[in-house]
């Protein structure tokens, strides 16, 4: 801005040049003295944090849509991997937001203190819409982190929690696009003095954002599989190379699974019902299909599944082209224990009961005697311990 040029109005009184701090003359002189306080880092960070959550909101509105599919929308079979990079970005993506959130955090942190707290009722507002965007952010990380580490440290249900605040948090963010748009785009397209402090610190917060990233998308981008130190799932680690969430013992199916008089049915609107053994099931055509299960905690693995096609034995069963079809696990409670396969899965040539995982009769902890296994469908919906298909 030139000496001549329009006079600007600033948003929020500054401490000099270009900080952050609460510029009152009632707060402690000096309190805060990083040159760090900045908005031009608090405005590179911002760029890059609304890119993230908009990305997370997404793609976890994805998630969401799969995992609870409305009439109106049908989600494709194809393409095999939609889900599981969908879900990675998901996931890497809103880990490597940690550190990015955290700086972005410290660099604005002295406005808190900002006197008087409330200027109008616009003003108000404004604030109330950060608070909004800055406890949702921090929520929506947190039980995140928590969640994909297995820790159930929260009373409430993780998915429903996680969803809801996602709309708060996408609303308060575009508040508070609208409110900083102007101010932000002034401050990246100027060109700064003294930018050394400043430039470190941004790219330390980037290094860490990647550090994470590189760390942890081995879980689900297999050439990356070494490195993912820091991931809690690694693809080709347990049994038949396959990770575990829930085992058998868990599930408690270990004796009806082993059961010698294990039938699978399948059942509902069909013309008859029909209740198939194990030896029934290897008497009908099997088929190969090499798919990953793609866990919506971000981790993924590719197997090579074989088994009969689901579509082959609702055939069997007459089951009308337009059916609904739930699978059902021997397990006895959880949610987890049946799922929906809408018309564009079952009739996929993919979707298998499977039978075996990777050359092998499938392990006891990864569904024996027989799983769902689908294209393009989250991990929790990959049901395992199956013994009936409930035609509706
Ligand atoms: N019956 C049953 N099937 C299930 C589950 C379950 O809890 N019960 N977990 C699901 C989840 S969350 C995933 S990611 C896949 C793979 O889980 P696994 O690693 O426990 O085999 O199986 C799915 N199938
Ligand atoms: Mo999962």
């Amino acid at each position: 801005m030139g000496g001549g040029g329009p006079v600007v109005r600033r948003a929020a009184p500054l401490n000099g040049p270009s900080r952050l701090g609460p510029a009152d003359p009632r707060t402690v002189a000096g309190r805060f003295t990083s040159p760090l306080h900045d908005e031009r880092i608090a405005a590179w960070l911002g760029i890059a944090l609304g890119i993230s959550f908009t990305s997370a909101f997404a793609t976890g509105l994805v998630s969401h849509f799969m995992q609870h599919p409305q009439g109106w929308m049908a989600w494709p079979s194809r393409p095999v991997n939609l889900y599981r990079v969908t879900q990675g970005v998901h996931v890497i993506g809103g880990l490597a937001t940690v550190p990015l959130l955290l700086a972005k955090l410290w660099t604005v942190y002295p406005r808190l203190w900002q006197w008087p707290p409330i200027r109008s009722a616009a003003h108000a507002a404004r604030r109330a819409a950060v608070f909004a965007l800055v406890a949702g952010s921090v929520f929506q990380l947190v039980t995140g982190v928590l969640n994909i580490a297995y820790w159930y440290a929260f009373p409430f249900f993780f998915t429903t929690a996680h969803y809801w605040t996602a709309y708060i948090v996408f609303g308060a963010l575009l508040i508070h696009i609208a409110d900083e748009w102007d101010r932000t785009r002034r401050t990246v397209m100027t060109r700064p003095r003294d930018a050394v402090g400043r430039r470190r610190f941004l790219l330390t917060a980037a290094g860490a954002s990647g550090l994470i990233a590189a760390t942890t998308v081995g879980q689900t981008f297999t050439p990356l599989a070494r490195l993912a130190v820091l991931a809690p799932r690694r693809p080709g680690v347990g049994p038949q190379r396959l990770p575990v969430n829930k085992s058998a013992a868990y599930a408690g199916v270990v004796a009806a699974a082993r059961d010698p008089g294990w039938r699978l049915t399948v059942t509902g609107r069909v013309r008859r019902e029909v209740a198939l053994s194990m030896d029934d099931l290897r008497a009908l055509p099997q088929r190969s299909a090499r798919l990953p299960i793609a866990c919506v905690e971000g981790w993924s693995a590719e197997a090579d599944w074989r088994g009969v096609r689901l579509r082959d034995v609702l055939a069997l069963a007459g089951a009308p082209a337009d059916a609904r079809v739930r699978v059902e696990s021997l397990e006895t409670w959880g949610i987890y224990r049946t799922s929906d396969v809408a018309p564009d899965h079952w009739r996929d040539p993919l979707t298998l009961l499977a039978l075996e995982v990777n050359g092998e009769p499938l392990a006891l902890d990864h569904g024996y005697p027989c799983r769902l296994i689908a294209p393009n469908r989250p991990g929790v919906m990959q049901t395992k311990w199956l013994y009936r298909v409930v035609v509706t």
